[in-house]
């Protein structure tokens, strides 16, 4: 039998609920579409000279490589025109892009993405990631503001991430109660397949995963949680270190294979290095929704109330029982 295609399945979803107007479904199928766009792109770049920098500094204070900018650039041109999306929101932009034509401008859906996370992996051909979060305006009646993204992780209504590896595969949850599905690439015809259906991240086991080299920066309860982890005396036993340096292989990893991701405060950094509206929030979503957890170390993620777009916050997810192990050993 064949398998659903990602379209078949968002309208699938959609028919299940019968107010639905079919704008969420055209979203999630733009965003699919990035991702298409930007898998081929990461297939040519390396001999089309699209690696390296640009020269500029985001407004992270990070390098932007060119390949940043190309993927910012897909991800808002889909949704120029789309009509129901009135601005987006970019972890490479300082401030977020409203859309000026006026069906765009009475859109009530805000889109917030990541566009190429890890791209320190760029030039070794590492996996890398692109991370999204839809959100509904607050409010239709005024012009959309940086007010419509400042919100709570948990009224989220879809979020997912696009992961570039030997394969291309497209992970997402929408609504409240919605099933987290993969979906995988089939690049000799551009279409998404369903591969990971109802994805449930298992209770135990799975690897322990943190930059060990920021030890330094650590306090003496999160040194004592990671040496737990790393000695097998955690809950869970010994288990295995990995650590790639691009957040959504990290995490893939870690929602299939069950164990725990974490980048805790640091010394100089307290809110560490993860933005929560672009990685944290969506993240803890899908999370969430397959069962396992995510948190701040003593909240629960998707109730932090960000008040900049571009706000950090630590980020401990995984496994319910090894995130509820971190919490208890950092109170
Ligand atoms: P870049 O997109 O700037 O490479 O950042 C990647 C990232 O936000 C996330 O994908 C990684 O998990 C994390 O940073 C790695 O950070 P460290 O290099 O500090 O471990």
């Amino acid at each position: 039998m064949t398998r659903p295609t990602l379209i078949e399945h968002i309208r699938t979803t959609e028919r299940l609920h019968p107010g639905a107007t079919g704008e969420l479904s055209r979203i999630l199928a733009r965003l699919s579409l990035a991702g298409r766009m930007i898998a081929q792109r990461l297939l040519n770049a390396g001999f089309l000279g699209e690696h390296g920098e640009t020269g500029i500094v985001n407004v992270q204070g990070e390098r932007v490589q060119k390949l940043d900018e190309l993927a910012d650039a897909t991800f808002v041109r889909v949704f120029e025109s789309l009509g129901s999306v009135c601005a987006v929101a970019s972890e490479e932009r300082a401030k977020i892009h409203a859309f000026d034509d006026d069906e765009s401008k009475a859109g009530k859906y805000c889109v917030l993405f990541d566009p190429l996370d890890g791209s320190g992996n760029i030039d070794i051909n590492g996996s890398l990631g692109s991370i999204f979060s839809v959100h509904q305006r607050m409010d239709v009646e005024r012009p959309v503001s940086e007010a419509d993204f400042l919100q709570r992780g948990d009224a989220q209504v879809a979020a997912g991430y696009i992961l570039y590896g030997p394969s291309t595969v497209f992970v997402y949850t929408a609504g409240d109660d919605g099933p987290v599905n993969g979906f995988t690439l089939d690049r000799s015809i551009g279409e998404f397949f369903l591969t990971h259906a109802d994805i449930q991240m298992p209770a135990g086991g799975g690897a322990y995963s943190v930059n060990e080299s920021n030890e330094g920066q650590w306090d003496e309860k999160t040194k004592e949680l990671v040496a737990s982890f790393r000695q097998g005396r955690a809950p869970v036993g010994k288990r295995a270190a990995r650590y790639t340096g691009a957040l959504v292989a990290d995490f893939h990893r870690t929602l299939l294979q069950g164990g725990i991701f974490l980048y805790p405060g640091l010394v100089d950094r307290p809110r560490g290095k993860l933005r929560y509206l672009y990685e944290a929030a969506p993240l803890a979503k899908i999370a969430e929704r397959a069962g396992g957890a995510a948190s701040d170390g003593s909240r629960r993620t998707l109730e932090l109330e960000p008040t900049e777009l571009h706000e950090r916050c630590p980020l401990f997810v995984g496994s319910r029982g090894d995130v509820e192990y971190a919490v208890e050993s950092l109170r």
